[in-house]
């Protein structure tokens, strides 16, 4: 098999995994046995493109919509669901719910509930790692949301002042809760804000995936080789609301549907079928897997004890 077809059918894998692992917990939130997520459907490319350009060493900042860049760097959804459902069995033990997981040992150390809280600590944790001689980049994901506040300009300024190797990457979704982008943001795109504090950057079509991961695979060298920052933004689509449940009453149908012909999972399916030549039987067999794999890691998550009471008092700061 050729490479291009083995990364992209890998690529296929893991956003079927993230799509599945989103729809059960929708599914569980409507059952009334999960509380609401705010889910990455239709951001599946963006997550999947950037974290697999990055290394091992390299660290991750993240943010309410997390779910996608945990799963694209291989957490298990089964301890993931289970922190969801506040089990103890969960990576943080139940206690982070979907706003705050982090997974340390894969380098992911902040969901930031707090919008643009991730900009606010990636030029610490940057500043951090170039001080310890620790290898590696830092990658921030944030939203065109967070990239309306002050905060976002304050962290590029100091990032660039510092020489930070920190890749920023804005998931430009359209959507700031729900507030349409162009009803907040004065720019039409976010990488317009880079050149300024003589940031390189470039934003790219965030819901083809191979586009993504060729675009994030060039930012990262260039922030590996430079030692300095560097902004990309992936234009893309929240699919669903901003949490669930969520009506969406306040989207316009049009430009919903144009988006949903545009299903990053759908691109890629017609380019494996029509590039690759795999038949559309091989596909659903993937997709099939990818949502076994969920309902058994739900399974375990529904199966897992509550924390102990004991437990309330470790691992906070007070
Ligand atoms: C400082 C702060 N203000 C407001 C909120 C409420 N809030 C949560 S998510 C969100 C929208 C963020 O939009 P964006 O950054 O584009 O991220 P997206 O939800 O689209 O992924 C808002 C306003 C918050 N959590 N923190
Ligand atoms: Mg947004």
């Amino acid at each position: 098999m050729n490479e291009a077809k083995t990364k992209a059918l890998a690529h296929f894998e893991r956003m079927h995994l993230i799509r599945a692992y989103e729809e059960k917990l929708v599914a569980l939130q409507q059952a009334g046995t999960a509380a609401g997520t705010c889910t990455s459907v239709g951001q599946e490319a963006a997550a999947v493109g950037v974290v697999a350009a990055l290394a091992p060493e390299d660290t991750i900042l993240t943010n309410h919509r997390s779910a996608a860049h945990l799963l694209a760097r291989g957490a298990n959804p089964a301890r993931m669901m289970a922190e969801v459902l506040g089990r103890a069995t969960g990576y943080c033990k139940g206690k982070s719910g979907s706003l705050h997981i982090s997974v340390k040992d894969l380098g992911v150390v902040l969901t930031s509930t707090i919008v643009g809280g991730e900009l606010s600590l990636v030029t610490g944790v940057s500043l951090s790692k170039t001080m310890l001689h620790e290898p590696g980049i830092t990658t921030v994901f944030f939203g065109d949301g967070a990239s309306c506040e002050g905060i976002f300009h304050e962290s590029l300024n100091l990032a660039a002042l510092w020489k930070l190797p920190i890749l920023y990457v804005a998931e430009n979704n359209q959507w700031q809760a729900f507030v349409h982008r162009r009803e907040a943001m004065a720019a039409e795109q976010v990488v317009a804000h880079a050149a300024p504090y003589g940031i390189p950057g470039r934003s790219v079509d965030g819901n083809d995936v191979e586009a993504v991961h060729a675009a994030a695979r060039q930012a990262a060298e260039v922030v590996r080789t430079t030692q300095r920052p560097y902004l990309l933004e992936v234009l893309t689509y929240r699919l669903r609301g901003h949490f669930e449940p969520d009506d969406q009453a306040y989207v316009d149908r049009e430009e919903l549907a144009r988006w949903q012909a545009r299903d990053p999972i759908r691109l890629l399916a017609d380019r494996l079928r029509e590039r690759d030549g795999v038949e559309a039987h091989e596909l659903a067999l993937v997709a099939e897997r990818a949502r076994a794999r969920i309902e058994d890691a739900a399974a375990f998550a529904l199966a897992s004890p509550m924390p102990d009471a004991a437990e309330l008092t470790t691992d906070v700061y007070a």
